[in-house]
């Protein structure tokens, strides 16, 4: 407020407000304005990388524009927003994101042309932002995008990692990780150094009593690192609405250290616990589904949830309402267990700081926040040390201890007779050492829990939280089955598609109601409607050909059908099922007649994922991968009736090629080990049709497209328990046809034997946690189903259209309309200027 310009003075501010550039020739002038200034070169000396660099900056400008009133606007109507807090952002590239939302995507094109560079070009110079793993990292960027599209007011909260997701090389066929340090110049954030917040850490406590006579308790000493906002433009589609990602990053605090502890005098080791500082926001850590508990990555956590609370909590102050209010003006979601301590800080914010009474802050609390869970893997739930949490946050232990003991209370009322439960719920595990449970913490201080699919959703009932069902409810559960954004996923990856569609729909209209493609229902018997539908997605596995032989050299035939699974690596997503199946399928085709092998349908089966650097069997299974491409892509026997390929550094901006031009896709993980999957839902809206188990979103798929139009295999989540069971104390018998596979793996056809011994073993001899062998057969079984129905080209195509016209439910502003409905309580907040 007291930077506001006085009311005479703002009459200069009207007459000279920015405006807009309309035309491609004003885009024009912005681009070469932005390589004279801006970037200080000229026609003389602009290359793509520059021409890329002025036209985000074009971009830039636009989106700040409506950023700014967006902003404005949300402030001045002083209503509710939706804070989504994640650790990880996978957002992927922006300026074709940006130009397609804002509708300018055509006048950039023209505009260009006539600066003498072709747009696609200008698109592909673009570094991805990967502040993210996979799924759930890209899921919160799908709702960034459906929020800002229907006009919530919604922030997102994240950090701003110097260092993404790691790049994948492959060299020899193993994995090989460089560092993506993707900063070198990124026009998409707003470096705020004028929003900073100190984050303490270390430290003690001591108790006081204030004048009031009232106990306190004041957390002091101890280092303080000082987090310094990104701001990162988030543009609706449609829609002049323009919300914010704030990255917070770290920054040493100068002077404000405990200098106790330190000898005086010793410059060079303050120094370096000043570079300490930095390393916070450094790195992303590269684990998905699986919990290191490093003393980091704890920091990092708290670093960001520290931050984004107080920014949150001084947002709320400027409109001078009672306390009582926050949860009527502040909805904060969890997207999974990594912001936890929000609860906390938020209680500590509110009782150590502000002063409120211990139950009074508990309500806002619980009233505010809403948990994500996305897994239901007991090596990925989240737990921290007693004695780390100790030492980094004394007060945030005291306060978890004092949430658990009264929680304990509520529960020892409930279930008198039961001291079991008490056990199983509690916040502290009594192990050795001691662990802060970071879920039950968040199930307790939030009013909602939800699943991210329905299948997940009720096992999360019925296994790892049961005991909070009994005690809470099961109105406290609730489901929000995952989606996607159809702007980046069809309209930005797929844009033939999209227009094909437009132009049978009368508009683009359902890039935002989604709903609206079952209308494409009536077509599938329009013959003309069918061959451009065939043809799109031909043009598209033709691009992906040509992606393919640029990048591994060899060559695909686009007329084969395209197998495609990309995904991180990991034993429950089952690529080693996969690539077990394309060994048998090349065993089958060399004892074929070359009679016989004529009247087989090519195939080309293509991989693609990281592997976590720490994971061994995930790389070993990217090995293998790559050992029986060179041997099945070299065999002249086999020619083109199969060819295996492992595509290097599977990122969103890959994704957008490889999505549009599959025949088929796997989604194959062990039923129940699968929360969702939202590739599955990208892979389908684009005319892809699936393989897969019953496990995550892919029965709701079903149930959408009908089972017709799905390739459905293997066991179900209901008799996953009893499967294991039995390999552990009955007789375990290898699939025959299975057993073969690994006998020729075992005589070192695709080299290393010893390399793969493991993965073997993990079926053979050590339980087949994951069900491969049980599920080999009918998992060959239905891709000899795949190939038959693919014959039928004629009857392919409608399958495609069908699937396609069926997927509405799955936009991800099917989502954001249930979480604002069912859990935020929050409405959209349209502009209209
Ligand atoms: C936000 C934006 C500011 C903008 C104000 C008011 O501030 O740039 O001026 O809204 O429109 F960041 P806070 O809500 O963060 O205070
Ligand atoms: C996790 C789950 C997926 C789910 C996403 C988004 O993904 O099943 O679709 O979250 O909810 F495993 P990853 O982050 O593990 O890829």
């Amino acid at each position: 407020v007291e930077a506001s310009i006085p009311e005479p003075q703002r009459e200069a501010w009207k007459r000279n407000q920015t405006a807009a550039f309309k035309s491609s020739d004003e885009f024009e002038k912005e681009v070469v304005r932005h390589v004279e200034t801006s970037l200080a070169r000229s026609m003389f000396n602009c290359d793509e990388k520059a021409a890329y660099s002025a036209t985000s900056l074009a971009f830039r400008d636009r989106l700040v524009l409506d950023w700014n009133k967006t902003q404005q606007r949300q402030t001045y109507r002083d209503s509710k927003r939706v804070y989504y807090l994640s650790l990880e952002f996978l957002m992927g590239r922006a300026l074709d994101n940006a130009m397609l939302n804002v509708g300018m995507k055509d006048t950039a094109k023209a505009g260009l042309a006539d600066l003498g560079f072709r747009i696609e070009d200008i698109i592909g110079q673009e570094h991805d932002a990967a502040l993210g793993n996979g799924g759930l990292g890209r899921l919160a960027a799908c709702f960034l995008d459906s929020l800002a599209s229907l006009d919530f007011p919604a922030w997102g909260y994240g950090l701003r990692y110097r260092y993404g997701i790691f790049k994948q090389e492959i060299i020899d066929g193993y994995q090989v990780e460089v560092p993506d340090y993707w900063l070198d110049f990124n026009p998409w954030e707003f470096p705020r150094h004028d929003v900073t917040v100190d984050v303490q850490f270390f430290g003690s406590v001591k108790k006081v009593t204030n004048e009031e006579g009232k106990s306190v308790a004041i957390w002091e000493g101890g280092e303080i690192v000082v987090a310094v906002a990104y701001d990162v433009p988030i543009p609706g589609y449609d829609t002049p609405t323009t919300n914010n990602l704030r990255l917070w990053s770290s920054k040493a605090s100068g002077g404000e250290f405990d200098f106790q502890k330190f000898n005086s005098g010793d410059y060079e080791s303050s120094v370096a616990e000043q570079q300490r500082a930095e390393t916070i926001s450094n790195v992303l850590y590269p684990n998905d589904n699986l919990e290191r508990g490093k003393e980091l990555r704890l920091k990092q956590q708290y670093f960001w949830v520290a931050a984004s609370l107080y920014d949150i909590v001084r947002r709320f102050k400027k409109s001078k309402r009672a306390w009582r209010e926050f949860p009527e003006q502040v909805a904060i979601q969890l997207n999974d267990t990594h912001p936890t301590l929000a609860i906390v800080e938020l209680q500590r914010i509110l009782i150590d700081v502000e002063g409120l009474e211990w139950d009074l802050a508990w309500e806002i609390v619980t009233g505010t926040f809403g948990y994500t869970n996305h897994t239901v893997l007991p090596e990925a739930l989240e737990k921290w040390p007693v004695g780390l949490v100790q030492h980094l946050l004394p007060r945030h232990l005291q306060i978890i201890y004092d949430i658990n003991l009264f929680f304990l209370q509520s529960v020892e009322k409930q279930f008198p007779d039961d001291r079991e439960i008490l056990t199983r719920v509690s916040i502290i595990e009594e192990s050795q050492p001691k662990m802060v449970r970071m879920a039950h913490l968040a199930i307790v201080g939030s009013h909602k829990v939800n699943g991210v699919a329905e299948l997940h959703s009720d096992l999360i009932k019925t296994t790892i939280f049961k005991d909070f069902v009994e005690i809470y409810g099961p109105d406290r559960f609730t489901n929000v089955t995952n989606g996607i954004t159809p702007r980046r996923w069809l309209h930005q990856a797929n844009p033939r598609l999209s227009e094909l569609i437009a132009s049978k729909l009368g508009s683009h209209e359902f890039l935002k109601d989604l709903s609206q493609l079952n209308k494409l229902e009536v077509l599938v018997q329009d013959k003309d409607f069918k061959k451009e539908w065939a043809e799109i997605k031909f043009a598209n596995k033709v691009r992906l050909a040509k992606y393919i032989k640029e990048t591994t050299g060899v060559n695909v035939n686009p007329s084969a059908l395209f197998d495609v699974q990309v995904k991180r690596i990991h034993e429950y997503k089952r690529q080693q099922l996969n690539i077990f199946g394309v060994i048998h399928r090349y065993l089958t085709l060399k004892a074929m007649t070359p009679a016989e092998r004529k009247k087989q349908m090519p195939r080309v089966s293509i991989f693609g994922g990281k592997a976590a650097p720490g994971y061994w069997m995930a790389k070993q299974i990217i090995h293998l991968i790559n050992a029986v491409g060179s041997v099945v892509n070299n065999d002249e026997d086999i020619g083109d009736l199969l060819k295996v390929l492992f595509l290097e550094d599977y990122n969103v901006s890959k994704a957008e090629i490889i999505c549009p031009a599959s025949d088929i896709s796997e989604h194959i993980s062990t039923a129940g080990t699968e929360a969702s999957g939202t590739s599955n839902m990208k892979f389908v809206l684009n005319g892809g049709l699936i393989i897969g188990t019953c496990d995550g979103a892919n029965i709701e798929i079903t149930r959408e497209v009908g089972e017709n139009n799905i390739f459905l295999f293997g066991n179900l989540a209901e008799d996953v328990e009893d499967l294991r069971h039995a390999h552990t104390y009955g007789s375990h018998t290898i699939d025959p046809d299975l057993a073969k596979v690994f006998e020729e793996i075992q005589k070192g056809t695709f080299g290393s034997v010893h390399d793969f011994s493991a993965m073997i073993a993990a079926v053979k001899d050590h339980g087949d946690y994951y069900l491969v062998s049980d599920d080999f057969h009918s998992y060959i079984e239905t891709h000899k189903l795949v190939d038959e129905a693919y014959r039928n080209q004629e009857e392919w195509v409608v399958k495609s259209i069908t699937a396609v016209a069926r997927m509405g439910f799955f936009s991800s502003d099917r989502c954001i309309y249930e979480y604002a409905d069912g859990i935020w309580n929050v409405e959209p907040l349209p502009r209209r200027d």
